[in-house]
């Protein structure tokens, strides 16, 4: 596939429809599914065509990761397997132009973010997990922690790459063999990976890549010969793998939705803020897990921030996300869409106030404008169920207990924000919130040392950082 890569810069040529295969025992294969097309969420054309496996393809697959895993891997030295996630990871950075080009088109992310966020931080995942490779005696756990086997991991589509490293890399770290599979709007970044670590030489059937839809992933954290089940997704699709996996013995971890607060004390410096909730919810458009979604500000200073906001958001640039100055681009699908549209209507039904970014939007393609409501209560919906979506809801408070208590008036508990010039308030807050991330005077920062992670109906085990490695290792 890498072929067609360089030739996807240029919109003209991506008319090619280059095919993509899937990776399985060290070899690119056809899957005996329907091939899926996966399309520019930007234009709506079809960008490639895409194995799909079957369940012969997930045996296959999973056979193929626990030959790697007893006759090769799980024999290997730790500073050995640590040499090909250094080459993994450079090998990112030596691609990343590619890479971020084939995630904005096959995602519809603005390439600025593609380009500065998810292709490096993958990159710093890869070269963080590899440093742990040939010290996990020295991570805490005591000497010679075991490798678990098979992992089967399953990944969404709002950060296509940067989650297969979420995954992949603290896995083949701690000795682990991987089938792995993306999401079905999003394959490409992942077959391209495939072709890295045949570049790497990584030895046949350590990573395996299998694409498909859901009945895919169903049959792959099913297996019967997979150790261990990661799954990034939707929270009911979450419950539905848990069921599954309940008694086989797998261990399991779960990184599901959220629905973040972002709360804004009345002495937080107002203009850093205002970027920090742009970013908070409009990075991705919205399509992140850990989103700030719920905006809590502090009444006596809400009709100021309000103001500021809708006057920064007014000249956030949308649309084509191949545009380096683009600042929101597409929705990742047709469906994702209507679930924000549905969402939205009906909030504004329910009686929130309704303020959206008079910018244009592109005739074709799957956009929305950047919205803010205010006037939202904690019993609608906008407020309680995870929007996905570049939609802000604006609550208020008046005291920092019924911060708090607002804040954990949620079934997630991944992420919440914090912004105040207090120290002691930002620590208080951090300790009452029920969230797995607590950002302070920030948000959405990612960094391979940290653990991120969820309570409650966002999951639980950690990604990242030392208690990352606990996901794949028996301690
Ligand atoms: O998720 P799914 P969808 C939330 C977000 C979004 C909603 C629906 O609110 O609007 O979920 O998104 C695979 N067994 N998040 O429908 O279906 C699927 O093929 C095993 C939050 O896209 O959960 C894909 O690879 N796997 C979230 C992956 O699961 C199955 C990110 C995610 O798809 C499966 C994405 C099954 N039965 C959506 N069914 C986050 N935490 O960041 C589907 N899949």
């Amino acid at each position: 596939p890498w072929e067609y890569a360089p030739a996807l810069e240029s919109r003209e040529l991506a008319d090619l429809k280059p095919n993509y295969r899937m990776f399985v025992g060290g070899e690119f294969v056809d899957g005996g599914g329907q091939p899926i097309k996966t399309i520019n969420p930007a234009t709506e054309e079809i960008l490639a065509e895409v194995a799909s496996a079957d369940t012969g393809d997930v045996d296959r697959a999973v056979a193929a990761a626990r030959r790697a895993y007893d006759e090769v891997w799980s024999k290997l030295p730790g500073k050995e397997r640590a040499k090909y996630l250094f080459r993994i990871a450079r090998l990112i950075q030596e691609r990343s132009r590619e890479l971020a080009v084939l995630e904005t088109l096959d995602n519809g992310k603005p390439i600025k973010e593609a380009r500065d966020v998810d292709v490096p931080t993958a990159a710093a995942h890869f070269f963080h997990h590899a440093g742990w490779a040939d010290k996990l005696d020295y991570a805490g756990f005591g000497p010679n922690p075991k490798s678990l086997g098979v992992a089967a991991q399953v990944i969404p589509w709002n950060f296509p790459l940067l989650m297969l490293a979420w995954k992949i890399a603290p896995a083949l770290a701690c000795g682990n063999t991987v089938v792995l599979k993306p999401a079905e709007t999003t394959p490409l970044s992942a077959l391209v990976f495939a072709d890295i670590c045949a570049q790497a030489g990584l030895p046949a059937g350590v990573v395996n890549i299998v694409s498909g839809a859901g009945d895919v992933g169903a049959a792959l954290v099913g297996h019967p010969g997979a150790d261990k089940v990661a799954f990034t997704g939707s929270t009911e699709v979450g419950k539905q793998i848990q069921r599954t996996v309940a008694g086989s013995g797998k261990k399991l971890t779960l990184e599901l939705g959220g629905k973040a607060a972002n709360i804004v004390f009345d002495d937080a410096p107002l203009d850093q803020t205002v970027e920090g909730i742009v970013n908070g919810i409009f990075f991705n458009q919205g399509q992140v897990c850990c989103a700030g979604s719920r905006l809590l500000v502090q009444e006596s200073v809400a009709e100021e921030l309000l103001e500021k906001l809708r006057a920064r958001v007014s000249t956030l640039r949308v649309g084509d996300p191949l545009d380096k100055n683009t600042d929101v681009g597409a929705i990742n699908s047709a469906e994702q869409l209507t679930k924000i549209t549905e969402l939205a209507d009906g909030a504004a039904a329910e009686g929130a106030e309704r303020w959206s970014s008079p910018c244009e939007l592109p005739e074709r393609g799957f956009f929305f404008a950047p919205t803010v409501f205010s006037e939202v209560h904690q019993s609608m919906r906008i407020a309680r169920e995870e929007i996905f979506g570049p939609v802000l809801s604006v609550l208020t408070f008046r005291t920092p207990d019924e911060a708090i208590a607002k804040a954990n008036n949620t079934p997630y508990g991944l992420s919440a924000g914090v912004w105040s010039e207090k120290g002691s308030r930002i620590l208080w807050a951090a300790q009452k919130l029920r969230a797995g991330v607590v950002w302070a005077n920030t948000f959405n920062r990612f960094d391979p040392t940290a653990p991120f992670g969820g309570y409650r109906e966002s999951g639980f085990g950690r990604e990242g950082g030392r208690a990352g490695l606990e996901a794949y290792l028996d301690v």
